[in-house]
């Protein structure tokens, strides 16, 4: 049994558990043990395990996280806002405090994304370009080269239509009279497990309200349910604007709070929204596989 120094952070009740990984290139737990964190009964309890690892060619860290299930997405939008300050108040304790704003290269499986930190306490994320082709997906709703937009899905005896877009994890957008209506445990893990999805998929349900705002929930792949999605708010308002629905510069409500995020004329997605810390701790780690 170890002990290890952990800190909880969560983005609009999107949580997670925040690991000082610098001094290692492997992930100091096992996905067996990060199953065992997140769990809410038995565990800390979050929706998955993020790493601070050293830095990847020449950014200034790399990020890797676990879902709650275990599995290792390519990005997290909420999740890096909170790596990002994590990062802040480690160098604050090692006596290396920036001043703000500030913005960090950070490394991930999605490539070089850039959170910065802003005076008043909020996060600003370049999330990068989305993916819109099929194969960037992926997906077999479409061919390879072609863009899946309002697309027809079978799910639960049903016909949905959908939009799919690659925000580094792979998501699927479909639009809604009411998100409140919508049985999110029942037809979510439908979705993520869909054959059309090779890689499973994150599922949004999008309320247009106006076209500068938008309600959405979320089905996470590897995650369920969950309060927020950075990633997935970005997904929907690329999916939304591409089928003529809202404007580039949007208001997403989610479960959790609210992000803004602008799809800019340089194509790259941003994202604002808070991240907060809500407490440190050590927590005993069982050795995997038990
Ligand atoms: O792609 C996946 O498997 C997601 N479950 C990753 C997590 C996405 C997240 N909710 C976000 O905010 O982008 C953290």
């Amino acid at each position: 049994m170890t002990t290890l120094p952990f800190s909880k952070y969560h983005g609009l009740g999107n949580d997670f558990i925040l690991m000082d990984n610098r001094a290692s290139e492997q992930p100091m737990v096992t996905p067996e043990q990060a199953v065992a964190l997140c769990d809410r009964n038995f565990g800390i309890g979050a929706d998955g395990v993020i790493f601070v690892l050293p830095a990847t060619g020449d950014t200034d860290y790399t990020m890797r996280i676990y879902n709650s299930d275990g599995s290792e997405p390519e990005m997290c939008g909420n999740g890096i806002r909170c790596l990002a300050k994590f990062i802040a108040d480690l160098e604050e304790k090692d006596g290396e405090g920036r001043s703000l704003p500030h913005t960090y290269s950070i490394h991930t499986l999605a490539g070089t994304i850039r959170p910065e930190l802003k005076p008043n306490g909020q996060v600003t994320v370049d999330m990068g370009e989305p993916g819109l082709l099929a194969k960037e997906i992926p997906t077999t709703l479409a061919a390879d080269d072609e863009k899946v937009i309002d697309k027809t899905l079978q799910v639960a005896g049903q016909s949905w239509q959908v939009s799919c877009v690659s925000m580094g994890n792979p998501h699927c957008i479909t639009f809604v009279d009411d998100v409140e209506a919508v049985p999110l445990a029942e037809i979510g893990p439908k979705f993520e497990n869909h054959g059309a999805f090779p890689a499973r998929i994150n599922t949004e349900f999008v309320e247009v309200v106006k076209p500068d705002y938008l309600k959405m929930k979320v089905w996470e792949r590897g995650a369920g349910s969950t309060l927020a999605c950075g990633t997935g708010a970005c997904a929907l308002v690329v999916a939304t604007a591409l089928n003529d629905k809202c404007d580039r510069k949007v208001t997403v409500e989610l479960p959790g709070g609210n992000l803004d995020i602008e799809w800019a004329d340089s194509n790259r997605v941003f994202m604002t929204g808070p991240a907060t810390l809500v407490f440190s701790g050590d927590v005993f780690v069982e050795a995997a596989g038990r």
